[in-house]
């Protein structure tokens, strides 16, 4: 009787091991979920990121789209006090065009500036934030295009780098806008519920069921 009770309990505990991995991804806490977070670069020819300020959690994935019959653009991010100039540790897109995207997986809730490095395109107000400052007015997205405008030449890293360069299929008249996401608060991230953890509890939970 027990001998095999305990081989029974043993078997589930194997297999819930095994399906934790799976069974994390359906976890009732919803931020463990990452969203693709689309952000339109140069839509319809206009020199802009849209959204150009975004609020992003750890783990999210930035989906930086170009569009069929634009101009070549770049997503390079850098320091607030340097505009149009790159930062270490951070991604540059390439310049990229028709259908094409490129995937940053966001791995901080502190601000994300970033610019658009073709010709004088960060000069004209191509540029964006991601998480941007709560106290406003200081360290703005408008006070970063201020500054931009006198920047003599921009700036990219030697090659690609902190993303994927994909290629979709995006119509350029589709419309990218950023699902609403709550302002994070800087608490909880994702980042602090380890997946592992998880799936032990669930096993733990389970198997102290039975
Ligand atoms: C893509 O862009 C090319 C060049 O601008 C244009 O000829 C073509 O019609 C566009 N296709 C779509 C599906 O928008
Ligand atoms: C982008 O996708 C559209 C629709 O599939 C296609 O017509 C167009 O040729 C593509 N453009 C490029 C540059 O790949
Ligand atoms: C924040 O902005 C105010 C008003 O522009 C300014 O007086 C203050 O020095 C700024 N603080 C910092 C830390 O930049
Ligand atoms: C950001 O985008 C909004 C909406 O298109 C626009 O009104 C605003 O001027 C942009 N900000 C900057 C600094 O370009
Ligand atoms: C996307 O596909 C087009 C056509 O095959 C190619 O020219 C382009 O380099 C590709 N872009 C990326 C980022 O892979
Ligand atoms: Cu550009």
């Amino acid at each position: 009787m027990y001998p095999s009770f305990l081989r029974f309990t043993l078997t589930l505990t194997f297999i819930f091991t095994l399906l934790s991995p799976i069974l994390c991804t359906q976890a009732p806490t919803t931020n463990l979920t990452p969203t693709t977070i689309p952000i339109a670069v140069g839509l319809h020819g206009a020199l802009s990121f849209s959204p150009n300020s975004t609020s992003a959690s750890v783990g999210d994935i930035l989906e930086f789209r170009f569009f069929n019959g634009s101009a070549p653009h770049s997503v390079v991010s850098g320091p607030f006090g340097t505009p149009c100039l790159p930062g270490s540790g951070g991604f540059f897109s390439g310049y990229l065009e028709g259908n094409d995207t490129f995937s940053v997986t966001v791995t901080t809730t502190d601000p994300i500036w970033y610019y658009c490095s073709a010709h004088k395109h960060c000069q004209y107000g191509m540029v964006g934030v991601i998480n941007p400052p709560v106290k406003a007015p200081n360290s703005t997205l408008a006070q970063y295009a201020m500054a931009a405008k006198g920047v003599a030449m921009a700036g990219a890293p030697p090659e690609v780098t902190g993303g994927v360069a994909g290629n979709g299929s995006v119509a350029a008249s589709s419309s990218a806008v950023a699902p609403v996401k709550p302002v994070p608060t800087g608490g909880v991230g994702r980042s602090s519920i380890a997946a592992g953890g998880v799936g032990i509890w669930i096993v733990g939970g389970v198997v102290g069921a039975w």
